[in-house]
């Protein structure tokens, strides 16, 4: 009880900056379930390469032996988040310290996933492994010609083969300012200090001057490597990752394409994630250009501002990067469950050290996904997270897809 009491204030805030985000994001996000934007880009349903889909599917492909298809793989070993949480639980033996028993999970699923993917990668099946999960999930993603799957499922310590399916963006641009200043002074004064937000979606340009960046510097920025540029990781962008490269797209024809390439850089390329990540935590841009500094109450001069300041904006960011470039402005490509699933882990573990102590507070989620399985990886990833205290937020229509 001790420990709840002291957290108590954050967990209040926590639960009120969730919502806030939740209502601001979920707006728009009903409305294009309504315009029927549930619908992938046109020209991907031809090529989209999903197997398995229901069997009444209207896009279910003819996957040739050869074709390739991208499928997770899943071990029998429960992920090391289930076992954090039950070592947590159990606070009166404190047998193992949570932390101890996650790492010892991860030490046993490591060993079983290289020995499986010895076997995936090696000539017999000539699978490419594009991903590994352990933390939220026991997977290995992997693309691999449709005719080897049977194969891959008798394989010691395979526990099914799931879809590598496809999602795809929400639209979700010109949400309406849903009155913060209210909550910043009549709820609990909260602005969001000392809350941690992962916004898994297309990055976040650190370069803006909404979250503190110099303006300048996008051009000449190498989109590959840090280092080269201010702002990240800096004070408001505090971490992140590009879990995939600028030309991946999971709903391409070109195999090539559909095979993550993830850098440490993430730089938004098409400005959805800089949006979605200023409605929840910008820090809002004054008239002549300058970042505002502050306050958040109701002095705050939004007649005058140029971009008012997100529902949290003294909160912290994570850029985690899932989408490419798309193949134009409108169309952003799509991502795999694999690759959600990643970010989702990166959320659980930023540091990736099997302590899940420094686990992100809120994951937004602004993607869509025309079907949904209770078994989809990314369903249970998004679940196992919150045995860590990862809460997610999604849009309505997304929240049915992922
Ligand atoms: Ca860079
Ligand atoms: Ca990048
Ligand atoms: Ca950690």
């Amino acid at each position: 009880m001790k420990h709840i009491s002291q957290n108590l204030p954050l967990l209040i805030g926590l639960t009120f900056i969730t919502l806030l985000i939740l209502a601001a994001l979920a707006i728009p996000a009903i409305q294009a379930q309504q315009g029927g934007a549930a619908q992938p880009p046109a020209g991907a349903i031809a090529s989209d390469p999903v197997v398995g889909l229901p069997p009444d599917s209207p896009w279910r492909p003819v996957a040739q032996p050869t074709d390739l298809v991208e499928v997770i793989v899943e071990l029998e070993d429960p992920p090391a988040v289930e076992v954090y949480a039950q070592a947590r639980e159990n606070t009166a033996a404190r047998a193992v310290e949570p932390a101890a028993a996650a790492q010892a999970q991860l030490a046993r699923i490591e060993q079983a996933q290289q020995t499986l993917v010895s076997e995936l990668a090696g000539s017999r099946i000539g699978a490419t492994i594009t991903g590994r999960l352990q933390r939220v999930y026991n997977g290995v993603a992997l693309q691999v010609e449709a005719g080897k799957l049977d194969e891959i499922r008798a394989l010691p310590g395979v526990k099914a083969v799931h879809p590598d399916g496809v999602l795809y963006l929400s639209a979700n641009n010109a949400v309406p300012f849903i009155g913060a200043p209210t909550a910043w002074t009549t709820g609990m004064g909260v602005r969001g200090e000392g809350i941690k937000i992962g916004i898994i979606d297309s990055g976040i340009d650190y370069l803006h001057r909404n979250f503190g960046g110099p303006g300048t510097g996008y051009e000449s920025n190498d989109r590959t490597i840090i280092g080269d540029a201010p702002g990240f990781p800096g004070v408001k962008i505090a971490g992140g990752y590009d879990f995939v490269g600028d030309d991946y797209d999971a709903g391409s024809s070109d195999p090539s394409k559909r095979i993550p390439r993830p850098d440490p850089d993430p730089m938004d390329c098409f400005g959805h994630g800089a949006d979605v990540a200023s409605i929840a935590a910008g820090q809002g841009v004054n008239s002549d250009g300058s970042t505002y500094a502050g306050p958040y109450n109701t002095t705050t001069p939004f007649t005058s501002l140029k971009i008012g300041p997100g529902v949290a904006p003294k909160a912290t960011l994570s850029a985690l990067k899932v989408f490419g470039c798309g193949r134009n402005l409108s169309d952003s490509g799509g991502l795999s469950l694999s690759v959600v699933s990643n970010a989702v882990e990166w959320a659980v573990d930023p540091n990736a050290d099997g302590d899940f102590s420094d686990h992100l507070d809120v994951i937004n989620m602004s993607l869509q996904r025309p079907f949904t399985r209770p078994e989809d990886p990314s369903v249970v990833a998004i679940n196992n997270a919150a045995l860590a205290g990862v809460i997610a937020t999604t849009p309505q229509s997304a929240i049915r897809g992922i």
